[in-house]
């Protein structure tokens, strides 16, 4: 028997329960967790090539345990993809709302804007709309204004009198990647209508799939809610790389500041590294900022810290190597944090992309995630390698990110070596060497 779901006969060629529109990290788990609660689901996204490999039953990201449950729920006749959207009962936008090109870090809701055009043109009387992804405050009222505008047929919550015709609603993600189907599933959800029934539509929605408490709100409180959570890690991160920053200097090891301040009941100090990546946390305090700029110096500068620390890095670095001429450099990891193989905004890929364009084939980058190096390698001289050969030949081992196979490597095969480790992993390496760079650990 084929692995390959048919495309015929399955009760999915049905009118569709719910449209999820945006097939990506966020879209496709939650189009399939919505699947498997027994929802007929359609896939909307503009990549043909994504549609394929959903309607084979395939994905074409990476997450935990997702593949499997994409193939059972196609192959059940729950979920298919689509270019094309249909008639449905729910839609759930989740498409990207990145910086716009033209300025600094102001949001670009076009996406989701022309996704809402193309629900516009099959909406009905009944109908929920639900915007999942990150946005600006009053970015749900935008949306639905604009649909106001196309489908002028249909009464739009809070623009005219009486019960509406459809319902709008903002109700965030707040999933960890490598974590999401189980926290898409047992995560509290906050659920902003743009009026309160608004919100009672979408809450028995959500309630189909989702375990956690899901409590309703306004929508532009929601918007903001998603925001501030991002910038709430954001600020906490960059207290902690201004105390790494502070600590080098003066020669301090920032890993045992922290231990010992943690150890107050009321002090939880987070993680220094070489600077925030990934695609939430580095994004989307901008909005808030871009919002309200004057009213918002502590969250600007928590970015501005953020962002400086990757410099901060790349200097120590830098000086590490200076000091050992003509060893062999070993970058530990590119992802933009531990145990994941997403290296898209990642400060170690920057910061191992500056070394091998400075030091071309004395750096030797290990990233047990990647099957070959970025394109920005290309022409350096740097080469992927694997832990064991890094851990024989290099003299200088440079730790940019906490993967789980780096944090267990014992003491014994690092002796000898000099070492910058960013992310604390390796707490009995030996202390500094007098003459080295502040804040490096060094193989006494
Ligand atoms: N990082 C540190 N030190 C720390 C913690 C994190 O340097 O102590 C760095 C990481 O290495 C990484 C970056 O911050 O480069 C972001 O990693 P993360 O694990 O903090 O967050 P993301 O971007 O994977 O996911 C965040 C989460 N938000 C919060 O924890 C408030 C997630 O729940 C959101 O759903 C996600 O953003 C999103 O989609 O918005």
């Amino acid at each position: 028997m084929s692995n390959t779901p048919s495309s015929s006969s399955k009760p999915n060629d049905l009118k569709p329960d719910v449209c999820v529109v945006g097939l990506g990290y966020i879209g496709l788990p939650t189009a399939a967790i919505i699947a498997r609660a027994g929802c007929r689901v359609l896939g909307l996204d503009v990549t043909q090539s994504v549609v394929d490999t959903i309607n084979r039953g395939e994905i074409h990201i990476e997450e935990v345990d997702l593949d499997g449950l994409v193939h059972g729920v196609v192959q059940r006749g729950l979920l298919r993809a689509s270019t094309r959207i249909e008639p449905s009962d729910v839609f759930v936008i989740a498409v990207p709302t990145p910086f716009a090109k033209d300025d600094h870090h102001s949001p670009d809701i076009s996406y989701v804007l022309a996704a809402a055009s193309e629900v516009a043109a099959v909406l009905k009387a009944g109908d929920t709309v639900i915007l999942e992804s990150t946005s600006p405050v009053g970015t749900t009222e935008k949306m639905r204004d604009m649909i106001a505008g196309l489908r002028p047929d249909l009464k739009m919550p809070g623009l005219t009198a009486g019960t509406p015709d459809v319902s709008i609603a903002y109700c965030p993600e707040r999933v960890l990647p490598g974590r999401i189907l189980e926290e898409l599933t047992n995560n509290d959800r906050s659920i902003g209508g743009i009026t309160p029934r608004c919100a009672r539509k979408a809450l028995a929605f959500y309630k189909r799939f989702v375990r956690g408490t899901c409590i309703t709100t306004d929508a532009r409180s929601a918007e903001m809610t998603k925001l501030v959570e991002n910038a709430y890690r954001d600020v906490n991160i960059a207290f902690a790389n201004e105390l790494s920053i502070v600590s080098d200097r003066m020669g301090l090891d920032v890993w045992e500041v922290i231990r010992l301040a943690n150890r107050h009941p009321r002090v939880n100090i987070l993680s220094p590294g070489p600077g925030v990546g990934g695609h939430c946390i580095a994004v989307d305090p901008w909005f808030i900022v871009h919002g309200a700029p004057e009213d918002t110096p502590l969250i600007r500068t928590a970015r501005e810290v953020n962002d400086k620390k990757i410099h901060h890095v790349i200097a120590h670095a830098t000086a590490l190597v200076e000091a050992h001429p003509g060893a062999k450099i070993a970058c530990l990891g590119l992802a933009f944090k531990a145990n994941i193989d997403d290296f898209r905004e990642s400060p170690a890929r920057l910061v191992a992309a500056t070394l091998a364009r400075r030091y071309g084939s004395r750096v030797h980058v290990v990233e047990p995630y990647a099957a070959q190096l970025p394109r920005e390698f290309t022409d350096t001289g740097a080469h992927l390698i694997d832990l064991d050969t890094a851990l024989e030949d290099c003299d200088v081992l440079v730790v940019l990110v906490d993967h789980d196979v780096f944090r267990v490597v014992p003491l014994a095969e690092r002796s000898g070596k000099a070492v910058y480790d960013t992310r604390g992993i390796w707490p009995d390496q030996p202390g500094e060497v007098s003459g080295a760079p502040a804040g490096l650990r060094l193989a006494s």
